[in-house]
């Protein structure tokens, strides 16, 4: 059968998106030039290359998809969009400039994995900017999948990662002023940017995804949230799709949240539809206090829907898809 004949006699929507697989193997008649056009017809049918992310971080979708465009894989992108927002240091909630811990400790979390599998992540990393690189090494250079503390630094170290101080004055002085009080008590929604979560697709149709945070802030020393806990803020499947978490890790490490969406996608659901059932999952839960702390989730599938929901008004993601890099609102659940 030629390529054409396939292409009339399947609709694309049933196909799924085959670029790398299926349609490729039926394109021996063709030339590699109508090849490529092919390709690209049905990769901009379905707005891939794509990016999205947790909150408002246009620059760090705009970096990831300039890798993508580049011809760059996700891996790359996503690793490179994350690098953005670490290296922020207005950013109060990721890298540099990241809310200390109650005793004034700048404890960063962080996760990665690629279309195959992999992964790597680092937990309670100290005075190094980019942890999601770390992450990337562990995944890498390592038979591991996760570091923490003082061995995640000092691997970091030998990796040729520079030692920084990560407290901003501006972080110092907020810290400062919680301790008059010191109440703890999660805050919904940081200054709508929070932990950066970034999933992409490259132009082969592969998915990888990254997550990036310093965790919530005046935390306990030694408190890890969900964010570098492969399944709970960051999960990848290539033949499915991905997904990351935001806000009170405790709660989607209960769920398994960013698993459990993929998990669903694998059922059928959307990606819309499965984060709203990841949010369900929390706030039904028996004395679920839902109302005092925030979780969303943003995924995507293997054909390039998005989907994303959150218990609370606020939640936003910003999304590179066909040329327009745009923040939008997340629809939420509690309406009280
Ligand atoms: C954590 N999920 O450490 C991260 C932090 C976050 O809103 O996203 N805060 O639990």
């Amino acid at each position: 059968m030629k390529r054409r004949d396939f292409i009339k006699n399947t609709s694309l929507t049933g196909l799924g998106f085959a670029v790398g697989n299926t349609l490729v193997n039926c394109d021996e008649d063709i030339t590699e030039a109508q090849k490529t056009q092919n390709h690209k017809a049905i990769r901009d049918l379905y707005g891939i290359p794509l990016v999205v992310a947790t909150w408002h971080v246009e620059n760090a979708t705009a970096k990831a998809m300039a890798v993508l465009h580049a011809g760059g894989s996700a891996l790359d992108a996503v690793e490179q969009g994350c690098r953005v927002e670490e290296a922020n240091a207005k950013g109060q909630t990721v890298g540099k400039g990241g809310l200390p811990d109650r005793d004034g400790n700048v404890t960063l979390d962080a996760s990665i994995m690629d279309k195959d599998g992999n992964c790597g992540s680092v937990v309670y990393l100290q005075n190094i900017t980019h942890a999601v690189s770390v992450a990337r090494k562990v995944m890498e250079d390592t038979p591991h999948v996760m570091l923490a503390g003082e061995g995640a630094k000092q691997f970091a170290l030998s990796k040729g990662f520079k030692p920084e101080n990560l407290l901003t004055e501006a972080s110092k002085i907020a810290w400062e002023q919680w301790k008059v009080k010191a109440q703890y008590k999660p805050i919904i929604n940081i200054e709508n940017h929070d932990t950066i979560g970034m999933l992409a697709i490259d132009k082969n149709g592969d998915i990888s995804g990254a997550c990036t945070t310093s965790g919530l802030a005046y935390k306990m020393g030694g408190r890890v949230g969900d964010s570098p806990i492969i399944g709970s803020g960051l999960f990848i499947d290539n033949d499915i799709g991905g997904c990351v978490a935001t806000g009170l890790g405790e709660e989607v490490v209960k769920t398994v949240g960013s698993f459990l969406v993929v998990e669903l996608m694998r059922q059928g659901k959307t990606p819309q539809q499965a984060c709203e059932e990841a949010i369900h999952r929390i706030v039904n839960k028996p004395n679920s206090n839902y109302k005092n702390f925030q979780v969303g989730y943003v995924a995507v599938n293997k054909k390039g829907e998005t989907g994303c929901y959150a218990i609370h008004q606020y939640f936003s993601i910003t999304k590179y898809q066909a040329d327009k890099n745009e923040q939008i609102q997340s629809e939420f659940y509690n309406r009280t």
